[in-house]
């Protein structure tokens, strides 16, 4: 028998899983929940990519009571026969060996910061033990893995009980079950809304596909929730414009070539927020990439190339620009294919050059199809129509921003009375409370640090930039117009982030339901006039203490219900609880202990999600519609909660 010679190519069956486990950060980004989810949705893009190439329709995710997961799909099962090159069965092949996904990959998986397409393999080292059964031919096969400590070091993802054939059966399809290890992860319990919100969005870019959940860690018999979209996009922009105001007809656009698919759906409503979505192999790109500058110069060139053959453009007019077109614009944008670059710090930008030019052609061409059918007149007519409205406001826009520049320029006006500047000019060490009320206001110029700490007080609540009907009246505003000016960094195409003048924007506002809204409002407004600060990670809101407990002379704060038990079973007895309602309520000296000083205060930074949450709220709000969304946008976009990545963030 000859010997089995072992090329380069297998070096990765010899060395196993260990790697994985030495570095897991390199291959799931983090090992907190969003760590943990990623080991799920490496098996679930295993099934996806089974139902994406028409061999399975239904994938059963179960969290089950002893807290491993179970996922099964009904597609060919995995081959269990041995793989030609590598001597064992594709089964292990799948299981054991570090490579990147099926048909779709997603390259650089080992340094792409792991988030996407590591493979099954990565799920089985990071667990405690997996089980596979594969139903195929009319026989159930199982094999087993595990990660049994051996002296010091853990075997990752070893083989416990070979592939054996242990029965019969009439159906066909993969079924995995495996524990998350607690030797890895902060936490192995996962977050079942975080699920069902991501399976929700799978069964959307995967048309037809029957995705469910079902958890049976607190109730036995807890029901088990479908997803299918036959509609897929068009149903997605449904879900996310359910409510709006003048829904014109969804233009649905999709096409391929060679190991390239472009899925798109576009929906115009009545108002002025702009909603890109796009995805990459079912990831979506927060960060947005080439796919999306190539949806947007193609849907910019045929929209105008539209308008002029259809004398809504005078010859002698200028071309629209793409945010006229996009003001109001739904769009969601799907595209797979093969070998996708993800950069950025999250990488969730699409960074392959080629992708433009591709995306750009087939979207005009199918665009320029969409255009020719007489009954989609009326569609194109509103979207150019709103785009012609939006053209003249934004010059309104400018023209109001200008004059008021030269105003504050001239009378500085923007900045007297309110705001309370810092002694450093050092944009690295200053630091801009924007605090709600002018009682709280007062005690925060007091308690501050003057030298690096400048205080902008509030009146009342900044005007709702979503709700004008007019977006020139955003520059009208006082409060607006001063939280502008004290940041330095102008807004919308103007912005410059070199002029930004504090290292961090903290928001400050009471824990009630009115500073709440106060919060959201505020993040609608860097959302939409300085998104680079959120995505550069400036903004954070203060979280000030719920509690103060006082027994003799010790005084403990609380921020929330949790810490608030623990500080009252530690005194036990003679305490007394103030629950502070307002900023207002605390004195020079307990604001700066508990809410402004570095050193002890708590932060939490805002991410772009929040930002989004809080300006869907908003536009929630305005659609009164779309309640079902509240408990979702309420959970990104409430700080009240510790949990929220609230993070002290010490020292400087
Ligand atoms: C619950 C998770 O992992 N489903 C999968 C298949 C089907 C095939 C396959 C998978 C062969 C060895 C590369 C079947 N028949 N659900 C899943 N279903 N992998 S994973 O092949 C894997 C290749 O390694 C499959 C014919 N061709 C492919």
């Amino acid at each position: 028998m000859a010997t089995k010679t072992y090329d380069a190519s297998d070096l990765s069956i010899l060395e196993g899983l260990e790697p994985v486990r030495k570095r897991p950060g390199m291959y799931i980004g983090t090992t907190d929940v969003r760590g943990l989810h990623h080991i799920v949705w490496e098996i679930v893009d295993n099934a996806i990519d089974e139902a994406a190439s028409k061999y399975a329709n239904q994938i059963d995710i179960t969290l089950n009571p002893d807290g491993s997961v179970t996922v099964e799909d009904n597609g060919r099962g995995i081959p269990v026969d041995k793989h030609p090159t590598l001597g064992i069965s594709g089964v292990e092949v799948v299981f054991t060996k570090l490579h990147a996904g099926g048909k779709f990959n997603n390259s650089n998986y080992q340094f792409s910061g792991g988030l996407h397409g590591v493979g099954a393999s990565v799920t089985n080292a990071l667990s405690e033990w997996l089980t596979v059964e594969v139903y195929r031919d009319g026989k159930i096969y199982r094999i087993e893995f595990h990660s049994p400590k051996i002296g010091r070091t853990i075997k990752s993802g070893a083989l416990k009980t070979p592939l054996q054939e242990i029965g019969k059966t009439k159906k066909h399809g993969t079924k995995v079950t495996f524990m998350p290890d607690k030797r890895v992860f902060d936490t192995i319990v996962f977050d079942a809304d975080e699920m069902e919100s991501k399976l929700r969005e799978l069964a959307f870019l995967n048309k037809g596909v029957n995705i469910t959940l079902q958890d049976l860690r607190t109730n036995a018999n807890s029901e088990r929730l479908c997803f299918c979209y036959e509609g897929g996009l068009i149903d997605f922009i449904d879900y996310i414009n359910d409510g709006a105001e003048e829904k014109n007809k969804i233009i649905y656009l999709e096409g391929q070539c060679e190991n390239f698919e472009l899925q798109v759906a576009i929906q115009h409503v009545k108002s002025f927020t702009e909603k890109t979505y796009s995805f990459v192999n079912n990831i979506k790109t927060i960060d947005g990439g080439f796919h999306e500058t190539g949806f947007k110069s193609a849907f910019t060139k045929c929209f105008n190339d539209y308008a002029r053959n259809n004398n809504y453009l005078k010859p002698k007019d200028e071309n629209l620009l793409g945010e006229d077109f996009r003001e109001g614009m739904t769009a969601i944008l799907s595209i797979k294919m093969q070998d996708a670059q993800f950069e950025g710090q999250t990488k969730a930008r699409l960074g392959n050059q080629e992708v433009r030019t591709i995306v750009e052609s087939i979207v005009v061409e199918k665009l320029e199809e969409f255009l020719k059918v007489k009954k989609n007149k009326s569609t194109a007519e509103y979207i150019i129509k709103q785009a012609i409205d939006a053209a003249k406001t934004r010059e309104a826009a400018r023209k109001a921003k200008q004059a008021q520049r030269t105003k504050n320029a001239i009378t500085g006006a923007a900045l007297v009375g309110k705001f309370a500047a810092c002694i450093s000019r050092d944009p690295l060490k200053n630091e801009l409370f924007i605090v709600e009320g002018d009682s709280a206001g007062g005690s925060a110029k007091q308690g501050r640090d003057r030298r690096t700490q400048a205080v902008l007080p509030l009146r009342g609540k900044p005007l709702n930039v979503l709700k004008v009907n007019k977006r020139s009246r955003i520059y009208e505003n006082e409060e607006i117009r001063t939280i502008i000016a004290a940041i330095g960094t102008d807004t919308e195409q103007d912005f410059n982030i070199d002029n930004l003048k504090f290292h961090k924007i903290i928001i400050l506002s009471d824990a009630d339901q009115d500073g709440f809204h106060i919060r959201t409002l505020m993040l609608a407004l860097f959302y939409h006039l300085m998104p680079q600060l959120i995505h550069e990670g400036k903004i954070y809101v203060g979280m000030p203490p719920l509690y103060k407990v006082e027994k003799k002379d010790i005084i403990e704060y609380a921020y929330n219900d949790e810490e608030l038990d623990k500080i009252t079973s530690k005194l036990k007895s003679g305490y007394s609880i103030q629950r502070y309602k307002g900023l207002g309520e605390m004195n020079p000296d307990q604001l700066w202990q508990t809410t402004l000083n570095p050193k002890t205060r708590m932060l939490t930074r805002v991410t772009i999600e929040n930002a989004m949450a809080a300006d869907e709220m908003i536009g929630t709000f305005m659609y009164e519609g779309a309640a079902k969304r509240k408990s979702y946008i309420h959970k990104h976009a409430n700080f009240n909660k510790v949990d929220n990545f609230a993070v002290k963030y010490g020292g400087k």
